[in-house]
């Protein structure tokens, strides 16, 4: 499930011209002659290691006016390198990847339960150091420890605040791994999500969205509380190829019942394009049924269930 090994840039580093050199970029992009004056190495030599990084897909180079300009290629290279500098991150190849992946679920769901962000945030950087696929850490990290902390509400080990900061902290870390799942190439197609009026659950939503980015959709993810009249706008005006329609909570049920039937009617309209709907969330997924007694097209349980059966 969880990807094995260590980014390539750990090799990179063991050498030490390679290091200055990667060192270097840190700062910013730099032409051969800017990184031989910081390094003092030779510029045949500056040159051979920047070919041989490249090839690697390390650095990138980019040409303005006669000049090249080398970089890093991107945010995963960067926060590889500074962790790494920094002095931790161990490579552990040997470690059963399950294993590891059921460790860093258990200890981001106690660092947020906690309300401890520094601690979740290292955790995170240790799954992308790793890097770990992006569907593993959405559903066995995040997904995985919002359950346990709706569990340990539920036994009245959580405060209602505390839901909340955890939550809030999951957000803020999606936001920032996402940035290290570049899209892959372009499908060509549009999906609008949204949440269900009434309906404050939104990280679920999220997720689908980041995930179906990753895997070249074009989103546009509307967020929590999506009043029924203008999604129909919306969905009217961008005619997507798909909508997600997301419902967590039965109070909202009756609305998104609502929403499907708003949007099958737009479907009918002339001049639209044939969108399928889906309706998941955590009330479908303790009501399945729901979904075709509404006339949705599909559910999924998850991001990766989805996927998997948008492949199919
Ligand atoms: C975090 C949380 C909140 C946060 C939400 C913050 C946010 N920005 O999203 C806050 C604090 C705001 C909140 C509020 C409330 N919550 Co709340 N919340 C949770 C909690 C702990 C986690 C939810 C979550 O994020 N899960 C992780 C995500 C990733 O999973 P997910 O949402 O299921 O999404 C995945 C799949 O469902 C699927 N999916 C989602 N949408 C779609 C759409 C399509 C088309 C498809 C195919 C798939 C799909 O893919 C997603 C990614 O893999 C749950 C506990 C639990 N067991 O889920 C309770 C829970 C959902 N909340 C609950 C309740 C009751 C509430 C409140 C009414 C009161 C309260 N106790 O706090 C309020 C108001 C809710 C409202 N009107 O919307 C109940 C619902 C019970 C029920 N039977 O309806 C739960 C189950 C907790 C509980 N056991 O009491 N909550």
């Amino acid at each position: 499930m969880a990807g094995n090994g260590n980014h390539p840039i750990l090799d990179e580093l063991a050498d030490a011209s390679r290091r200055a050199i990667l060192e270097q970029l840190r700062t910013g992009p730099k032409s051969v002659m800017e990184l031989v004056e910081a390094t003092a190495l030779k510029q045949p030599n500056v040159s051979n290691h920047l070919a041989k990084m490249r090839e690697r897909g390390l650095v990138v180079a980019q040409r303005s006016g006669r000049q090249v300009f080398y970089s890093l290629a991107n945010p995963l290279v960067e926060a590889v390198l500074t962790t790494a500098l920094s002095g931790w991150g161990q490579n552990d190849a040997t470690a059963d990847a399950d294993h590891r992946l059921k460790q860093w679920s258990e200890r981001y769901a106690a660092a947020i339960a906690a309300g401890n962000e520094e601690e979740a945030r290292r955790i995170v950087s240790e799954c992308l150091i790793q890097r770990l696929p992006m569907e593993d850490l959405y559903i066995e990290v995040f997904q995985h420890s919002l359950v346990q902390i709706g569990l340990w509400y539920e036994e009245g080990k959580l405060t209602e605040a505390q839901e909340h900061l955890a939550s809030g902290i999951t957000e803020r870390l999606m936001a920032k791994a996402s940035q290290f799942y570049p899209s892959m190439l372009s499908q060509g197609k549009t999906v609008i999500l949204g949440a269900v009026a009434g309906n404050w659950h939104s990280i679920g939503l999220r997720m689908i969205s980041d995930v179906l980015q990753h895997h070249g959709w074009h989103a546009l993810y509307l967020g929590a509380n999506v009043p029924t009249e203008s999604f129909v706008q919306m969905v009217r005006q961008k005619q997507p190829h798909m909508v997600i329609i997301s419902c967590a909570v039965e109070e909202v049920a009756e609305e998104a019942r609502r929403l499907v039937e708003r949007l099958k009617a737009l479907r009918n309209e002339p001049d639209m394009r044939q969108f399928i709907i889906g309706l998941g969330g955590g009330f479908i997924n303790r009501n399945p049924d729901f979904v075709r007694e509404v006339g949705a097209d599909f559910t999924a349980r998850d991001a990766r269930e989805l996927l998997a059966r948008l492949e199919s």
